[in-house]
C-alpha cells in the first residue's frame, strides 16, 4: 500500500511503531523495520550516549529506515536532537511538547521530521515550520496524552494541514487502520499492540498485564497537574487517584510514580510500577512476532479497504 508517508519513510506498509518510553529499544524497532513498517527508538528520558547505542544496535539489526522518538520533556532533549544528526537516523519524531527550536537543525540534515500532535493548533504550527508530517495521537493512546479521540482529532488535523497525517490512539489491527484512512490519515502509528510482540523485550508481567487488560482498565493519573498519564489500573493508580481526588500536591504524587515505568518494564513490578499501554489493550490478546502482526493488519485492512 503505497501513501505520502510510504514515499516519505521509504517503507512498504504504512505502520509506524510507536516510540514507547523504556520499551521502543532497538530490537523492537529493528523488527519493526524489518517487517516492513517503520521502528522508533524511544529516547524517554535516557541519556543521549545511551540513546546512540540504542542507534548503533539497531543500524547492525537491519539495513531498512527505522526513527527516534525524542520526548521533549526530557533533560537530555538538547543533547539527543544533536545525537540524532550525528548517526544520520531517517525521521525524528517528537512528543510532550513543541519541537520548533530543532526543526532547522534536522531539516539541514535531511531528517524527516514528524511531530507528534494532539491539536489542530499544534499541527498548523509545525507544518509552518516545515514538519514533513504529523502524528495525530487521540487521547486512547497509552503514555502522556492530549484531551481529543483520535476519532475526532484526526479528520480536524487532515482538514487543517497538507502534509500528511498519522493517526495514533486506539488503533491495533485491521480495522482500526481501515478507519483511520478512511478518517484521512496515510498511516497508523500503534504502540499497545508491539509491547507484546517477541521482540519487545518487557518483563512478562508487563506482557501479561496488557493480554489480560478488559475494555475499560485504564486509568488517566495526572490530570490535576496538566500531565495526564494513560496506564492499566493498579495498586499503584488506585492510590494515585484516590490522593489526587483529595487534592494531593504534585510532589506528594510524584513519589508514587517516581520510576514507576522502570519499575513495570524491567523489573516486572506491575503492581507499583507504571504499566502504560492505550485504551485498545483490551483488543490485544495474543503474542506474535512483528513481523506477524504487520502482515497480518494489512491484510485484514486491504480486504476491508477492497484493495485486494
Ligand atoms: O509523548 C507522548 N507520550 C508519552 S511521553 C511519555 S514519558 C512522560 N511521562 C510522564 C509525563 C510526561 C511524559 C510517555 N508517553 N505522546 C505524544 C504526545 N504529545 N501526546 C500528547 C502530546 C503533546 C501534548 C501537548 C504534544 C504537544 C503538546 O503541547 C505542546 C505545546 O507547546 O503546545
Amino acid at each position: 500500500m503505497e501513501t505520502r508517508v510510504t514515499k516519505l519513510l521509504g517503507i512498504e506498509k504504512p505502520i509506524i511503531q510507536g516510540g514507547m518510553a523504556w520499551v521502543a529499544e532497538s530490537h523492537l524497532a529493528a523488527a519493526v523495520s524489518e517487517a516492513g513498517g517503520f521502528g522508533l527508538i524511544g529516547a524517554a528520558n535516557a541519556p543521549a550516549e545511551v540513546v546512540r547505542n540504542y542507534i548503533r544496535e539497531a543500524k547492525e539489526l537491519t539495513d531498512r529506515p527505522f526513527g527516534v522518538n525524542i520526548m521533549l520533556l526530557s533533560p537530555f532533549a538538547d543533547e539527543i536532537a544533536q545525537v540524532v544528526v550525528e548517526e544520520g537516523v531517517a525521521a525524528v519524531t517528537t512528543g510532550a511538547g513543541n519541537p520548533e527550536k530543532y526543526m532547522a537543525r534536522w531539516k539541514e540534515a535531511d531528517i524527516k521530521v514528524i511531530p507528534v500532535v494532539a491539536s489542530v493548533a499544534l499541527a498548523k504550527r509545525m507544518e509552518r515550520c516545515g514538519a514533513d508530517a504529523v502524528v495525530a495521537e487521540g487521547t486512547e493512546s497509552g503514555g502522556h496524552i492530549g484531551q481529543a479521540t483520535t476519532m475526532t482529532l484526526v479528520p480536524q488535523v487532515v482538514d487543517a494541514v497538507s502534509i500528511p497525517v498519522i493517526a495514533a490512539g486506539g488503533i491495533a489491527d485491521g480495522r482500526g487502520f481501515a478507519a483511520a484512512m478512511m478518517l484521512g490519515a496515510e498511516a497508523v502509528q500503534m504502540g499497545t499492540r508491539f509491547c507484546v510482540s517477541d521482540e519487545c523485550v518487557i518483563h512478562e508481567n508487563y506482557k501479561e498485564c496488557i493480554l489480560k487488560a478488559k475494555d475499560i482498565d485504564s486509568e488517566v493519573t495526572g490530570r490535576s497537574h496538566g500531565h495526564p498519564v494513560r496506564g492499566l489500573r493498579n495498586r499503584m493508580t488506585r492510590e494515585y487517584l484516590k490522593l489526587e481526588a483529595e487534592g494531593a500536591s504534585f510532589e506528594d504524587l510524584e513519589k508514587l510514580t517516581l520510576g514507576g515505568l522502570k519499575k513495570a518494564v524491567v523489573d516486572g513490578d506491575t503492581d507499583h510500577g507504571s504499566v502504560l499501554a492505550g485504551q485498545i489493550a483490551g483488543m490485544v490478546t495474543k503474542r506474535q512476532s512483528c513481523k506477524e502482526i504487520v502482515d497480518e493488519i494489512m491484510e485484514q485492512a486491504e480486504r476491508l479497504l477492497k484493495l485486494k
